[in-house]
């Protein structure tokens, strides 16, 4: 081995991932093998997909840190709740099954949704803007089981940890992110078992996960398997390492939580193999999309730009606290070149940016969505 090893071999290599992690840092142009891999691994929703009020299984947006665990079946699945209770406890699937159940319809988005639309991007999961989804999560209130655990009074965080582990820039961790037990507590935090009425897909957390309605994905936490009631603030990588908004390097950060304000269309007419511009034909055209904000914060408007001109949507009724809302355009397509533009606006006056804005970890992008289009 050695002097006519092409450079990528990981002989050459001069960092190794797991004692001596390379300084990651941004990036322009080109993806990196690396992003290209995640990008396959994971995936977004297809636009197109929009058009359904529920998002159909499988066509849900995935997203997963490490390997998605092998578990056979559900029967010897323990949830194991512990640390600073009145009585630990060790609950089965069926146990979960057998206490009050809550279907909600949650619209589901991960936090790193939009990042490769920055200009200097973070070496991560390059997502455009397909990193949603909306299901109906069938389980119980996470606080059914916490309080017949009974939470110490000093309790400060309640930290949910997943069976899947590996390592992120040095650090191995399982996948663990925590709640304040104000939070935790909330009647519609769930401890869910089925997704659109079937049990969790393997790569949906199978067959127990957390879904936090209104906050970004990776407080939902898959393959649920520990509950820990903390009386110091939970360190995890997930929760203290990764998922804080910065604006730069020493900016000590907010942590991220809810959904930002957003708003997608479906793409009208028809695609280009390659590049994904669209092809419509001339005259009226319905344009269909959707829009949702975090924390059960209604969407009140939602505008459609053609060539950088707004005019409102009109919205459908709103379907669920925690879902998205549909909403429609009638465009009356001309010959030639367009871009159109979508804007949602929330009840808090929240709305979304024309441009994104830059986040170290491209995190919260909430830009308006732009399609390039081609009438004939
Ligand atoms: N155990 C575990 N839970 C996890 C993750 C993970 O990698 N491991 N990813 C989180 C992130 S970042 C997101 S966005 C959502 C994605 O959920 P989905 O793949 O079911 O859409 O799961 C969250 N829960
Ligand atoms: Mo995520």
């Amino acid at each position: 081995m050695g002097a006519n090893a092409p450079k990528n071999e990981r002989m050459t290599v001069p960092h190794n991932p797991f004692f001596d992690p390379a300084p990651r840092t941004h990036t322009e142009g080109p993806y990196l093998r690396e992003e290209v891999y995640l990008a396959n691994r994971n995936h977004g929703m297809l636009l197109e997909m929009l058009r359904h009020d529920v998002t159909p299984v499988g066509l849900h947006y995935l997203l997963n840190h490490f390997d998605v665990p092998y578990v056979p079946n559900a029967e010897t699945w323990r949830l194991e709740i512990g640390g600073k209770v009145a009585t630990p406890l060790t609950v089965s699937l069926d146990e979960i099954r057998s206490l009050p159940q809550k279907t909600l319809r949650v619209t589901l988005e991960c936090a790193g949704s939009g990042r490769a639309l920055l200009q200097s991007r973070w070496p991560s999961m390059p997502w455009m803007h397909t990193a949603v989804g909306t299901s109906e999560w069938t389980g119980t209130p996470l606080r059914n089981v916490l309080e017949r655990a009974g939470l110490a009074p000093d309790v400060v965080d309640i930290s949910f940890h997943g069976i899947d582990s590996g390592f992120d820039r040095g650090s191995e961790h399982e996948f663990g992110r925590s709640l304040k037990p104000s939070m935790a507590m909330h009647e519609d935090v769930l401890l869910v078992h089925a997704m659109n009425g079937q049990p969790l897909l393997p790569q949906h957390g199978f067959p127990l996960r957390l879904i936090v309605p209104g906050w970004y994905g990776m407080a939902s936490v898959k393959w649920l398997n520990r509950i820990e009631a903390q009386t110091q603030p939970y360190r995890g990588h997930q929760q203290v390492g990764s998922y804080i908004y910065k604006a730069s390097a020493s900016d000590p950060g907010v942590p991220v939580s809810h959904i930002r304000v957003k708003s997608l269309m479906v793409p009208p007419g028809i695609p280009d193999w390659f590049t994904q511009e669209r092809l419509v034909e001339a005259g009226p055209v319905t344009i269909h999309g959707r829009a949702w904000s975090g924390n059960g914060v209604p969407v009140t408007k939602v505008e459609v730009a053609v060539d950088g001109t707004w005019a409102e949507a009109s919205l459908d009724p709103v379907a669920a606290k925690y879902a998205w809302r549909g909403w429609q355009f009638n465009w009356k397509a001309v010959r030639g070149e367009h871009e159109l533009a979508c804007r949602a606006t929330d009840a808090n006056g929240e709305t979304q940016p024309i441009e994104p804005m830059f986040d170290r970890g491209g995190f919260g992008t909430n830009a308006v969505h732009k399609v390039r289009v081609t009438v004939r």
